[in-house]
């Protein structure tokens, strides 16, 4: 384990790899070194036993200090700070759904600029969905009724519960969050009613404390939910597309223009200005501009513009290492400081946009929706005069990449299980599951985290998964992982899904042949991490075709790299709604075996929904299937008692 440790190659990604080799002892740190760095790491942090509430802290649980000097204990204190992470991820998603909801009421105010309706009948369904009427109404008007909605879910306080929660799961879960006392009114009032509760002498209650970070990780769904919806109606559904993943997607003769962040509102443009700047670019010596991604707005633009991916999370310093990189265009959340010194060892210009997100030396473009396509033009001219400046002698291209197809919104699996049954799509995978054919669902999602081997994990379990025949999702830097490894297409198929999945897409492929020129992929790709709720829209689908509550789908969800204080709300929000939660780095829980045993253990009794902390991705890999196996096998029993006694109800329990 100490010889593992000091090792600077902690990734199984061959481009990552090569650049690691490379650019060994030349100077250039990245993660990968700063991790060596800190070793060893504070045990008193990684098990969540360290206070810092109030400056008499920091305060630490010792065999000799058994409480702080406040007198909390241990289950008080990593309480405490685990609802101060689900409220840090709750309220970055939310940020993120919030401008996007800013950018369509300009539109629906009559002040377009940029941006327009592209999905009209998303923008219906959506509406239809929050009970809006949609009958003899203009787009425009159907949108400021939902805008308005959308805002009272930022800051209603009067009393009236969260509509997106009522309106996207399933009855029976509503019911159940309401007798927790966990129904949300709002995502603001939540956030700061946590930040009140976990003040320096308010609540002590570890009970009380875990329910009130359940209720924060709902404000979390809701704000992915609204950012979802909305982002589909912005810049449309996604349907499926082919591109390419990994650092061989750098072109030598091309201007190279990272997009790294979360929001299309920035991304998209820039995509656009990009497309229109090709002229530009010639005159600069370059054969054109290329666009690619990283994170979260890399998979946004990879759903809705085929754009290709650079790299995920954790090699974004090595993206830039390649010294093929022009400009790396940043907006919100999981954009390391690091990546500046790094970009300083090159031309690489790292282009700030968001006020609340800048890096001190960067090149900062004050990003404004109102004349978006203007900064996006702005910005992409400061990447082709970066071109001009790129070093040959420095430019290393690693050439790897693979091919992906991608683009699966809900609504586009649903087109393509409508091509074997139009009037119930989602009864193609109930069947499938009924029948044995399909073990269940699992969703892959989640970052990238260095205390265990970059990508590996998620290789691992996916391929054993896959054998296993379960159906594969996945999203956010988890999907990232199988686009660079090449499992977002048809050849893994061949070569890891068991014989029931691969009779099961390949009777997908059939069906869709005349209108999808591709084959269907080993594992689906739902998008960014936002866009967990589109996998949760599934889950919910699934439930209701087999008119059962959520706890009782064959549906699983891991994070082998979980890092962010993001994964830590949406684990939460997914336990909360029934799901069995993987996590292949424990969180800063295990200090309180008490707080441990809510989140391994009771949380299964009062929800369903459950944590199970594996490190090793084969035990993560028996575990997610056993979880599966259970819930198959109970719904079988329950199905034969529903035919026994010709009832279609069956029992809320599980
Ligand atoms: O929101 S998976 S490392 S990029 S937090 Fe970040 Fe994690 Fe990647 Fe996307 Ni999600
Ligand atoms: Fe220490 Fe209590 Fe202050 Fe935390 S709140 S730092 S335990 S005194």
């Amino acid at each position: 384990m100490a010889e593992k440790k000091k090792d600077r190659n902690r990734t199984i990604d061959p481009a990552a790899l090569e650049v690691l080799a490379k650019t060994e002892g030349n100077g250039v740190e990245s993660c990968y070194d700063r991790y060596l760095n800190m070793q060893p790491q504070c045990n008193y942090g990684n098990t969540g036993i360290c206070c810092t509430i109030c400056i008499q802290g920091p305060c630490r649980i010792t065999k000799k200090a058994s409480k702080g000097i406040c007198g909390a204990t241990a289950y008080t204190i990593v309480a405490r700070n685990l609802i101060r992470h689900v409220v840090g991820g709750a309220s970055a998603h939310s940020d993120h759904g919030l401008h996007t909801t800013l950018v369509l009421k300009e539109i629906a105010e009559g002040h377009e600029g940029d941006y327009e309706i592209t999905d009209s009948d998303k923008l219906k369904r959506v509406a239809e969905r929050m009970e809006i009427a949609t009958e003899g109404r203009s787009d425009r008007e159907i949108l400021k009724d939902l805008v308005d909605l959308a805002l009272q879910e930022f800051s209603r306080i009067d009393g009236t519960y969260s509509k997106w929660i009522e309106k996207t799961v399933v009855p029976d879960r509503v019911e159940k969050f309401m007798d927790c006392n966990i129904m949300p009114y709002s995502i603001h009032r939540t956030v700061s009613e946590s930040m009140a509760q976990t003040h320096m002498g308010m609540d002590a209650d570890p009970v009380n404390l875990v329910f009130q970070a359940l209720k924060a990780a709902l404000c979390d769904y809701m704000g992915m939910h609204i950012a979802t919806d909305l982002s589909d109606i912005l810049f449309g559904t996604p349907t499926p597309v082919v591109s390419e993943a990994n650092m061989g997607v750098l072109e030598e003769n091309m201007v190279n223009i990272a997009l790294h962040g979360h929001n299309p509102v920035l991304s998209e443009m820039v995509v656009k200005a990009a497309r229109s700047m090709t002229d530009e670019a010639k005159e600069a010596g370059a054969e054109g501009i290329k666009c690619m991604g990283i994170c979260c707005t890399g998979n946004e633009v990879l759903m809705r513009q085929n754009v290709p991916v650079l790299t995920n999370f954790l090699s974004q310093e090595l993206a830039i290492m390649t010294g093929a990189v022009d400009a790396m265009v940043v907006d919100v959340q999981c954009i390391m400081p690091g990546i500046q010194a790094v970009a300083e060892c090159y031309h690489t210009k790292i282009i700030t946009t968001m006020t609340n997100a800048k890096i001190p030396s960067s090149y900062y473009v004050d990003f404004d929706e109102a004349h978006a396509f203007e900064k996006a033009q702005e910005i992409v001219r400061v990447a082709i005069d970066a071109f001009k400046e790129r070093d040959p002698n420095k430019v290393s291209i690693p050439q790897f990449k693979n091919k992906v197809v991608a683009g699966f919104s809900l609504e586009s699996m649903q087109d393509i299980l409508g091509a074997i049954n139009p009037e119930a799509p989602i009864k193609v995978v109930t069947d499938a599951v009924d029948a044995g054919e399909l073990a269940g669902v699992a969703l892959f999602a989640g970052c990238n985290n260095l205390k265990v081997m970059h990508d590996e994990s998620h290789f691992v379990i996916a391929k054993e998964l896959a054998k296993n025949n379960v159906l594969l999702v996945s999203t956010g830097c988890a999907a990232g992982t199988f686009a660079k490894l090449g499992l977002l297409n048809s050849d893994a198929v061949d070569k890891y899904a068991g014989d029931g999945l691969k009779a099961f897409l390949n009777r997908l492929n059939e069906a869709n042949k005349d209108k999808m020129a591709e084959k269907m992929p080993l594992i689906f790709h739902m998008g960014s991490c936002v866009d967990n709720t589109r996998c949760y829209d599934f889950t919910n689908a699934l439930a209701k075709q087999w008119n059962v509550d959520v706890p009782k789908v064959p549906f699983v969800a891991s994070a082998p790299e979980a890092m962010s204080e993001k994964a830590v709300s949406i684990g939460s929000w997914c336990v909360t709604l029934g799901i069995p939660v993987h996590v292949g780095v424990v969180p800063p829980i295990p200090g309180s075996p008490l707080v441990d045993g809510i989140a391994l253990q009771i949380a299964q009794d009062v929800y369903g929904g459950y944590f199970m902390w594996e490190e090793d991705p084969q035990e993560a890999a028996k575990k997610l299937m056993a979880a599966l196996n259970e819930r198959s096998w109970k719904l079988r029993v329950h199905r034969m008692a529903q035919e026994k006694y010709e009832t279609d109800s069956i029992s809320a329990t599980w």
